[in-house]
C-alpha cells in the first residue's frame, strides 16, 4: 500500500514537472540543463554587489536577479554592499566612485536616461561583471537584460552590451472598462479589479509590472478609450493610486483615459466646451487631485469625436482645443495628453480612410508642446494588412506617436496564430518621404526626424485574466515583442521570434527553429486566408471574428463590407486613385507613383487601391479572380502547415503547453476553411467563374456561411 502511494506521488511529481499553464511568461528561469555552462556561470557570478538602502527600482533588479539566478544556476548567490571576491556582479549608477571611475564618459551619454551598460572587466587579476546605469530605472532593465543574455546561454566572456531605448514612453493601452470587460480582449478579465482595490491587491499587479519591466515598458493606460467618466472620481482614483504604488518599484507609470464630458456627468457643469473657463478650472483642480494621490502621474489618453465619444468639436472647437485644454491642466505637473487621431466623422462621406488627414493636418502646429497625438499604424483601423497611415507624413510641427493593437482585433483574436512584429515593422519601417527619403515612421515618431519630447509609442494589450495572462499562449510572444520593438523599433522581427522562443520554450534548436518559423510566417497566412490582395474590412460585423464580405445595412455605410470591397459583376476593390476616391493623394509623390498604377502597386495594396476587373492580369500572369482564389487556398494550406510544424514538437514540449497550442492551430485550420470558402462562394455570384486547379470545393454552401451567428464571443459586448 505504502509503495502504491509513493509511486502515485512519483507519477503527480512527475506529471507536474510536464504540466505548465505559461503564467511565467517569458520569465521562467528554469535551471539551465548543461552542467558545464551552469558550473561556469557560478564560477563568474560569485555575489551580487549593491549599495545599502538601495532605491526600489534597483532593490527590483537585486531581488530579480537573487531569484533568475537561484533558479538559473540553482545556486544562492550572496547579496553584499561592496565587492569582496572575484567575479562579482556590480549593480549601480555613477553616483559610487569605482563604477565612475571604470565607465566612460561616452557610455554614460550614450546610455542616457534609461539605458544600461553590461560589461565583463578584467579587474584585479580576475574579473568583474557590470550592470550599470545612469539611473535606477536603467540598473533594472540592465538587470532583466543580464538574465535575458543567461537564459539564452551566451558567453559572459566578453560581454559588452550598451543598450538605451529610442522611444522615451513606452505604454500599454489597455480597453478595460470598469466592469472588467475588455473592449476587443480576449484572455478573461480585467486585471484591475476595481471593486476590490485599493484595500485587496491581487498579487497579479506586481507580476504584470514585473513583466512589463522585463521588456522595458514604463507606463501602462489602465482604462478603455471609450471612457467612463467615473475613473477620474475621488474612490476611483484611490485605486488607481493603489495600483500607482504595486506598479512603482517596476518603473510602470500610470496614466488613464479621459472622457471630455466628465465635467458635465461628474463636476455638475452645464458645459465641457474646452474655451469656457469653468470647464477649464475643472480640469485644473481635477488634475491637482490626480497628482496629489498619484505624484508620477503620466497623462491623459482622450478619443474624442470619434465613434459617439464626446468632444470638443460638439461645441464648435477644434481637436488642437480640446487637447490644448487638458494640457495646460496637466503642464504645470510634468503630465502629457496623448490625443488620438481615430477619427471619421458621421456626417462626412468621404473616404473614411482619409479623414484623419482631414480633419488633423490642417491642425498641425496647433497643439501645445505636452500634446503627443497619436495615429493607428494604418488609416482605417488595425486590419491584417494596411498601408501605413498617411497622417504621419502630414504633421510636421507636431508631435506624433503610433499607436500599434497587440490585441488581434480583425486577426483571430486569442483563438489564432499571428506573430505581429511583421505587420508592425511594416509600419515602422514605412517611408513617408515627408523631409525627403528615410523619414520613416519609426524617425519621425523616435523623434530622430526632429527632437521631439516626449516621444510615445503605444500597443493595445492582449492582457487578461487568463492564467497564461494572453488566452493563446503564443500570443505572449506580441506582448513580448511590442515591448522589445517599443524599446528598440530596429530589432527584427526574427530576432525577437527567437529570443522569445529560447525564453519561452527553451534551449533546444529544433524547438526554436520550428517556432521562430512558425511565428514569422502566421501573419502572413491570417491574411491569405482572410484578406489577401488588400481586401480589408469584410470580416463579420460587431464581434469582428471570422468572415462577413455580405455584411451590408449598418447605421453607417463605412461599417459594412460591401463599402470596403465593392464586389460586382464588373469587379472588386475601392478605386483611391485620384479618378476615385484619392486616397492615394495624401501620400508622397514617391508612393502616389508606386501605388498609382495597377501595374506596378504591389499585390498586397491592389484592392486597397484599385478597382479591378475579375480578368485583370495579375504579375503572376493570372487573372484575378484565379489569383484571388489561389491566395486564399494557400492561407489555408499554410494553417495547415502550421498544425503539422507544432505537431512535429510531440514530446519535447509540456503535455499542458502543448496540447493548448494544438488544440487552437487546429481551430484555426478549420477556421481558415470558413473563410476561404464564405469568401470565394460570396465573391463568385460577382465574378461568375469557375475555381481554378489546385483550389479544394467548398465545404458548404454560401447560405450555411452567411447564417452563422456566434454569440458570446470574447471581447465584444
Ligand atoms: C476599433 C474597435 C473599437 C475601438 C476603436 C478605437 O472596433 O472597439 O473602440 O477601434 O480604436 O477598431 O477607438
Amino acid at each position: 500500500m505504502r509503495i502504491l502511494r509513493f509511486i502515485l506521488l512519483l507519477l503527480t511529481f512527475a506529471a507536474l514537472a510536464r504540466a505548465d499553464d505559461g503564467y511565467r511568461l517569458w520569465l521562467r528561469y528554469d535551471r539551465i540543463a548543461d552542467d558545464a555552462l551552469r558550473a561556469r556561470y557560478a564560477a563568474s557570478i560569485s555575489e551580487i554587489v549593491v549599495p545599502e538602502n538601495p532605491s526600489p527600482l534597483v532593490a527590483s533588479a537585486r531581488d530579480e536577479l537573487v531569484a533568475g539566478l537561484r533558479g538559473l544556476l540553482g545556486v544562492k548567490v550572496p547579496v553584499v554592499s561592496r565587492a569582496t571576491r572575484d567575479g562579482a556582479l556590480v549593480l549601480g549608477t555613477p553616483d559610487d566612485p569605482w563604477i565612475y571611475s571604470v565607465v566612460r564618459e561616452s557610455d554614460q551619454r550614450a546610455a542616457g536616461v534609461e539605458g544600461y551598460l553590461l560589461r565583463r572587466l578584467a579587474h584585479d587579476g580576475g574579473h568583474r561583471t557590470l550592470i550599470v546605469a545612469n539611473r535606477p530605472a536603467g540598473v533594472l532593465y540592465g538587470a532583466f537584460a543580464f538574465l535575458r543574455h543567461l537564459q539564452r546561454q551566451q558567453p559572459l566572456e566578453g560581454l559588452d552590451l550598451l543598450s538605451a531605448p529610442k522611444i522615451e514612453r513606452r505604454l500599454l493601452n489597455h480597453w478595460d472598462n470598469l466592469d472588467r470587460t475588455i473592449e476587443r480582449g480576449y484572455a478573461g478579465f480585467s486585471l484591475w479589479e476595481w471593486f476590490y482595490l485599493p484595500d485587496i491587491r491581487s498579487p497579479r499587479y506586481r507580476d504584470y509590472a514585473r513583466a512589463c519591466a522585463s521588456l522595458g515598458l514604463n507606463g501602462t493606460v489602465l482604462t478603455n478609450v471609450n471612457a467612463n467618466a467615473q475613473i477620474l472620481t475621488r474612490p476611483y482614483l484611490e485605486k488607481v493610486a493603489a495600483l500607482a504604488e504595486e506598479f512603482r518599484p517596476w518603473g510602470l507609470r500610470v496614466y488613464l483615459t479621459a472622457r471630455f464630458s466628465a465635467p458635465m456627468e461628474i463636476g455638475g457643469l452645464k458645459t465641457a466646451d474646452p474655451l469656457d473657463p469653468s470647464v477649464a478650472a475643472w480640469w485644473q483642480s481635477k488634475v491637482e487631485e490626480i497628482y496629489e494621490l498619484i505624484p508620477d502621474f503620466g497623462g491623459f489618453l482622450v478619443k474624442a469625436n470619434s465613434e459617439g465619444q464626446p468632444g470638443p468639436q460638439d461645441y464648435g472647437r477644434t481637436h488642437a482645443d480640446g487637447a490644448n485644454l487638458l494640457a495646460d491642466a496637466l503642464a504645470p505637473r510634468n503630465g502629457i495628453v496623448i490625443w488620438r487621431a481615430f477619427v471619421y466623422s458621421p456626417s462626412n462621406t468621404d473616404d473614411r480612410v482619409k479623414q484623419a488627414v482631414t480633419e488633423f493636418a490642417p491642425l498641425d502646429g496647433q497643439f501645445r508642446d505636452n500634446v503627443v497625438v497619436q495615429i493607428k499604424n494604418g488609416p482605417l483601423d488595425f486590419f491584417p494588412r494596411e498601408p501605413f497611415s498617411p497622417l504621419f507624413g502630414r504633421m510636421p510641427q507636431t508631435r506624433l506617436a503610433i499607436e500599434l493593437q497587440i490585441t488581434q482585433e480583425y486577426l483571430g483574436h486569442s483563438t489564432q496564430l499571428a506573430y505581429l512584429p511583421p505587420l508592425w515593422k511594416e509600419a515602422l519601417d514605412a517611408d513617408t518621404f515627408a523631409s525627403g527619403p528615410g523619414t520613416t515612421i519609426a524617425r519621425i515618431v523616435d523623434g530622430s526626424v526632429k527632437l521631439q519630447h516626449p516621444s510615445v509609442i503605444a500597443g493595445v494589450a492582449n492582457t487578461g485574466t487568463d492564467r497564461n495572462w494572453t488566452g493563446h499562449l503564443l500570443a505572449q510572444s506580441n506582448w513580448y515583442a511590442f515591448g522589445r520593438l517599443a524599446w528598440d523599433h530596429s530589432f527584427t522581427s526574427a530576432q525577437i521570434a527567437d529570443e522569445w522562443a529560447r525564453l519561452t520554450f527553451g534551449p533546444d534548436e529544433k524547438v526554436v527553429s520550428t517556432l521562430r518559423q512558425l511565428l514569422l510566417g502566421s501573419r502572413e497566412t491570417v491574411v491569405n486566408y482572410s484578406m489577401p490582395l488588400g481586401l480589408h474590412h469584410i470580416q463579420a460585423e460587431g464581434h469582428h471574428y471570422g468572415p462577413g464580405p455580405w455584411v451590408a445595412d449598418r447605421p453607417r455605410a463605412d461599417w459594412t463590407a460591401v463599402y470596403y470591397h465593392r464586389a460586382d459583376a464588373h469587379g472588386i476593390g475601392v478605386d483611391r486613385t485620384a479618378r476615385g476616391t484619392n486616397a492615394l493623394g495624401q501620400y508622397a509623390p514617391e508612393w502616389q507613383r508606386a501605388w498609382g498604377d495597377p501595374q506596378t502597386c504591389p499585390d498586397e495594396f491592389l484592392l486597397w487601391f484599385h478597382r479591378l476587373p475579375w480578368d485583370f492580369r495579375m504579375k503572376s500572369g493570372r487573372i484575378l479572380w484565379d489569383e484571388l482564389c489561389l491566395r486564399y487556398q494557400q492561407g489555408v494550406d499554410e494553417a495547415r502547415a502550421m498544425q503539422r510544424a507544432w505537431h512535429s514538437l510531440r514530446g519535447q514540449i509540456d503535455d499542458e503547453r502543448f496540447t493548448h497550442v494544438a488544440q487552437r492551430l487546429a481551430r484555426q485550420a478549420q477556421d481558415a476553411r470558413d473563410w476561404r470558402d464564405a469568401c470565394l462562394l460570396y465573391f463568385q455570384q460577382f465574378s461568375q467563374r469557375p475555381l481554378p486547379a489546385g483550389v479544394e470545393p467548398p465545404a458548404h454552401p454560401l447560405s450555411y456561411y452567411q447564417s452563422i451567428k456566434l454569440r458570446h464571443v470574447p471581447g465584444h459586448n
